[in-house]
């Protein structure tokens, strides 16, 4: 009764690999669909997908230039990123820094043409892969009717598949 669990609800500890609470949850469907579900039907679409992330991009284009440069694509993430702490009441901290400087090293790895420049074909690639990892059952639509290959709740996949590159793919995504 009075035990104290091991594992503390706390998000400050214990997860350093992940960019921070929420952000570019590429492992969660749950919060996938919670961000992009427009509708509210419990199912995400390319369609709703697209046009949030769309909606986003354009946001994030300060000069309206058609793409985002560094300064916009983190300032974007920021953005979000200060939102969550608002929302869950944390100071910002550690973790906070970590994640800002994490965006930039996403950035990097999102402009595959390497001009300092994320174009909307860009960001396409990158939405594609996250929405497929989450769509597992590839009939562009993630809902519970996806399996989750990630052992997180009872482990019975035993997959282990969030191995590859964390947060790479997570972008603009959360
Ligand atoms: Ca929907
Ligand atoms: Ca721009
Ligand atoms: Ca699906």
């Amino acid at each position: 009764m009075a035990q104290q669990a091991a594992d503390q609800p706390a998000t400050a500890a214990g997860e350093n690999d992940r960019p921070a609470p929420g952000v570019a949850g590429g492992h969660r469907k749950a919060a996938f669909i919670a961000a992009y579900d427009t509708d509210g039907d419990g199912a995400v679409t390319l369609d709703e997908y697209d046009a949030i992330r769309k909606s986003r991009f354009d946001g994030a284009d300060a000069d309206g230039d058609g793409a985002l440069n560094e300064a916009e694509y983190v300032a974007e993430f920021q953005g979000r990123l200060d939102q969550q702490y608002a929302d869950q009441g944390l100071e910002k901290d550690e973790r906070y820094d970590r994640s800002i400087e994490q965006a930039h090293v996403r950035f990097a790895i999102v402009d595959r043409s390497r001009d300092g420049s994320l174009s909307w074909s860009e960001q396409q690639l990158v939405a594609a892969s996250t929405f497929a990892r989450h769509d597992t059952d590839e009939n562009a639509i993630v809902n519970d009717a996806d399996p989750i290959p990630d052992p997180e709740d009872d482990g019975d996949t035993g997959a282990g598949a969030t191995g590859d590159s964390n947060g790479a793919t997570g972008t603009n995504e959360g």
